[in-house]
């Protein structure tokens, strides 16, 4: 008998083919002589989109009839990335698509290029919302991710002579095949204006908040599939939109322009991602898109909980709600709101729900990264959450004092409203007064949160404080980035780790296999030829795959100390002009990047990688034996290119500044070695892979406490170290910025005299590991053994253990299977 396979589900290549050009024809009206590649790439991505929404829609349904607790991710950032190999690897369907493309006469690497990754967020916090979204999804956890629908994304990145040149993100622009929107699902979101009490029905006291005016908020919705499973999660990203009420006053006065031109204001809350991390500013706007995503998604939670159960008594029962740190804080004076105003709640009653239900994640140690909020911007903007946060600090204040009856500094430490100059909302302290739970990303991050960033709130409330150290996602970073390595280790040990990294510890054995180790490293050199390839596309650089290739991408920060490696750089480039003839092992530097467009430091630091690329890639003297490569536009896509083709990730912040950092996971996992501090995750690496697998340098956290308890002097340290002057003073001398002084005078004064990361007290030691890393690389059989032990060793940072901790210690949220019919 014939079997005709349904086009919209059926999977054998014939059908696969039929139905791409089905799509093509009927959703991008293109023929295939008349379609672009991207009308082909759409194409593709609905003849994928095609195919898992059964599961979703299975999901949903399952989800909506099932008294099940559901996790309530709320991130002001979801850093994705693309979707459609990652989908077609949760489906299993990768193979019968790149062979139905290829037969179809098309190339599909230049189809998957075309994908305009999702670029909602900035870094390490936006993309760690992504990879718990992946691991909630496969551990069948049932879970809803919200956030912004930014029209703009984080910036692209161009380099113009050195410097970063930003460009608007339209990651939008030829539409987007995964999102759906749910307009039936949008929320009225108020502001402005004041508040009045009035009496109700039954003579009880009560506000109501009176807006100035309101927005509203329509529903994108993305599915998150689970790996090999039928979960498929949702993520729902809100759109600011002009609500119909909203210009009524105008139109009434005829003022049809003036109408419009307000419309416009209000869509711009979901514009534009704020390109800044670790430092803030106290913009209005960026209060607003906190607010608005946030009201949003808890009226959308209060409507959902509201068709499957009779009230919201049982609202903390049946919801967790992760704050990731406190960008969604507001939520908690939001609940409230919520409860007391619009659903009748008594104070107890509304508290006692609204604190069994949040936790609050905290991602920083800079205290220049705490959120604090003016209070008259706070008033004018939320004038019934300023009270309700007044009246939450009221009650909490008075339980401090009975906690610390004879210490009133205990009240301006720990309360809500700071008082101590202009007045600002306390944002953290918000955060923990209104949560059940509070945890750091790393277990040195946590300690110093307990010792030092949230001393008082642990004093106060130790039980809530734990660790949930941060994980990556196996899919994305291996399985999907580096396909040559996973398929060499599936060979070996099969494919359990994908789930259970755990089991890549089988891996340990052949480490001792002299034969592995060498096939280990010739995968090794495969994909760093790629990455050479495209390099060579991109900048017109040759770089050689069997040099040794050093890796440092993140954004630009001080205390990430990028300009430490360049010290080193410029250390060996001074060596080599010494002595022509030394014998140094072959590097290729490569770097990448954004600074925050107002960070004049970070900007000047990629300046300086720049310059000083151009002076030793260009000098004869070299001989190409130093490469520096400052690739443009690091992000999601790019990074995992160069994950798997890293020998060395640069881990070198100030120990005590980077609360975990995840990139360091992805480089190990990948068979890098890493050159780091003791800080954030990488602690928790070494002891993972093995002291003498992992190339530490620098002073501890205590040692760099210590040193600016007696006054820091970073001078003695330029006065002692003859390489260290040597750097600094060709610097100064405008080596590198043909012949001007000034140009890199901000980098070393602020090092000379302040060097607030410390900079100049940990070069020594780092110039030294990094001697070690280039006599260690030299013995490449010993290499292998220590990237192939790096491998086995690091099942601990796997996103799903991060979110089985969570879901065990923090949401007490068991998986639920889904069934999907025939
Ligand atoms: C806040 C208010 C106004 C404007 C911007 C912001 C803002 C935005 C983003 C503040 C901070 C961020 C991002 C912080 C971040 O990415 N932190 C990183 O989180 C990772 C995941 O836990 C850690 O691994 C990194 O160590 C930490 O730096």
């Amino acid at each position: 008998p014939i079997i005709i396979e349904d086009d919209r589900t059926g999977l054998s290549i014939e059908t696969i083919r039929r139905a791409l050009l089905d799509n093509l024809y009927y959703v991008q009206g293109k023929t295939p002589q008349t379609a672009t590649k991207n009308d082909f790439y759409m194409a593709l991505a609905y003849t994928v989109r095609d195919r898992l929404l059964k599961r979703w829609l299975s999901t949903q349904l399952t989800y909506r009839k099932t008294p099940v607790k559901t996790v309530s991710y709320l991130s002001a950032e979801f850093l994705l990335g693309p979707h459609l190999i990652n989908n077609l690897i949760s489906l299993n369907l990768y193979d019968p698509f790149k062979k139905a493309i290829e037969e179809s006469g098309l190339n599909f690497q230049e189809l998957v290029d075309q994908e305009e990754e999702p670029g909602l967020g900035n870094g390490g916090l936006g993309r760690l919302a992504a990879c718990y979204m992946d691991s909630l999804a496969t551990l069948e956890i049932p879970a809803i991710g919200y956030g912004i629908r930014y029209e703009f994304g984080i910036f692209d990145q161009e380099i113009k002579d050195g410097w970063q040149v930003e460009i608007t993100d339209k990651w939008l622009q030829y539409g987007n095949p995964w999102e759906i929107a749910r307009p039936e699902f949008a929320q009225l979101v108020k502001f402005g204006g004041y508040t009045e009490s009035y009496y109700d029905q039954d003579h009880i006291y009560r506000v109501r908040w009176v807006p100035r005016y309101t927005v509203n908020g329509i529903p994108y919705d993305t599915p998150i599939l689970g790996y090999r499973v039928n979960t498929a999660n949702t993520l729902r990203l809100w759109k600011a939109e002009a609500s119909e009420s909203f210009n009524f006053e105008r139109f009434n006065v005829g003022d049809y322009y003036g109408a419009v031109r307000d419309k416009v204001a209000c869509e711009t809350i979901s514009k534009v991602l704020y390109p800044n991390d670790e430092q803030i500013q106290g913009k209005e706007l960026r209060l607003e898109q906190q607010f608005f995503f946030v009201s949003c998604s808890l009226q959308d939670m209060i409507r959902i909980h509201l068709n499957k159960n009779a009230s919201l008594d049982n609202f903390h029962e049946m919801w967790s709600i992760q704050l990731n740190d406190t960008h969604p804080a507001i939520g908690v004076a939001e609940l409230m709101r919520l409860l007391l105003d619009e659903n009748n709640y008594d104070w107890d009653t509304a508290w006692n729900i609204t604190k069994n239900t949040f936790a609050y994640t905290n991602h920083t140690l800079l205290p220049e990264a705490l959120e604090k909020w003016p209070l008259n911007i706070f008033g004018r903007m939320l004038p019934r959450h300023l009270e309700i946060i007044y009246a939450i600090n009221h009650r909490f204040l008075d339980e401090v004092r009975i906690h610390y009856p004879n210490d009133v500094s205990k009240l301006a430490c720990l309360s809500i409203i700071d008082e101590t100059g202009e007045k600002y909302v306390r944002m953290a302290h918000l955060a923990c007064v209104g949560s059940f739970a509070i945890n750091g990303v790393a277990a040195l991050h946590t300690e110093l949160l307990k010792s030092d960033v949230l001393r008082d709130f642990y004093e106060l409330y130790p039980e809530k404080f734990s660790n949930k150290t941060n994980g990556v996602t196996p899919r994305r970073w291996m399985v999907l980035s580096n396909p040559r390595m996973s398929f060499t280790i599936c060979e070996k040990i099969g494919d359990s780790w994908i789930k259970n990294l755990d089991d890549l510890r089988q891996l340990e054995g052949y480490a001792e296999d002299g034969g592995f180790r060498n096939y280990w490293q010739q995968i090794k050199k495969e994909v760093k030829q790629d990455l050479a390839n495209y390099i060579q596309a991109k900048l017109d650089i040759k770089v050689d795959p069997h040099s040794l290739f050093d890796v440092q991408v993140k954004r630009i920060h001080e205390y990430k100390r990028q300009h430490l490696n360049v010290l080193n750089i410029v250390t060996l480039y001074n060596r080599i002009k010494n002595n022509p003839n030394l014998d140094v092992t072959p590097r290729t530097f490569i770097f990448g990047g954004k600074a925050a467009p107002g960070y004049f430091m970070a900007k000047l630091i990629i300046k300086l990688i720049n310059s000083v690329a151009d002076v030793v890639n260009n000098d004869p003297v070299i001989c190409d034996r130093i490469k520096v490569i400052f690739l443009p536009d690091y992000n999601v896509t790019f990074g995992q290119r160069v994950y798997p083709a890293a020998d060395i990730s640069e881990q070198i912040s100030t120990a005590g500044k980077e609360a975990s950092g995840t990139g360091n996971m992805k480089f190990s996992l990948n068979g890098a070695l890493t050159i780091g501090t003791l800080d954030g995750a990488n602690v928790e690496i070494r002891e993972s892979v093995g002291a003498e697998n992992f190339f530490l340098f620098g002073l501890t956290t205590e040692e760099v406490y210590a040193i600016r308890a007696n006054r820091y002097t970073p001078r003695d340290y330029y006065n002692s170290d003859e390489e260290l002057k040597a750097v600094l003073d060709l610097i100064s001398t405008g080596f590198f910025s043909h012949g001007d002084p000034n140009l890199f005078r901000p980098i070393v004064d602020n090092l000379l005299y302040s060097d607030p990361y410390m900079l100049l007290a940990d070069y020594r030691s780092y110039v030294d590991a990094q001697d070690a890393v280039g006599c260690a690389y030299r013995d490449q059989d010993h290499w292998g053994r220590m990237s192939i032990l790096n491998v086995a060793r690091m099942g601990k940072f796997s996103s799903d253990r991060s979110i089985k901790d969570y879901c065990n210690d923090i949401w007490k949220t068991k998986p639920f299977a889904i069934d999907v019919p025939e």
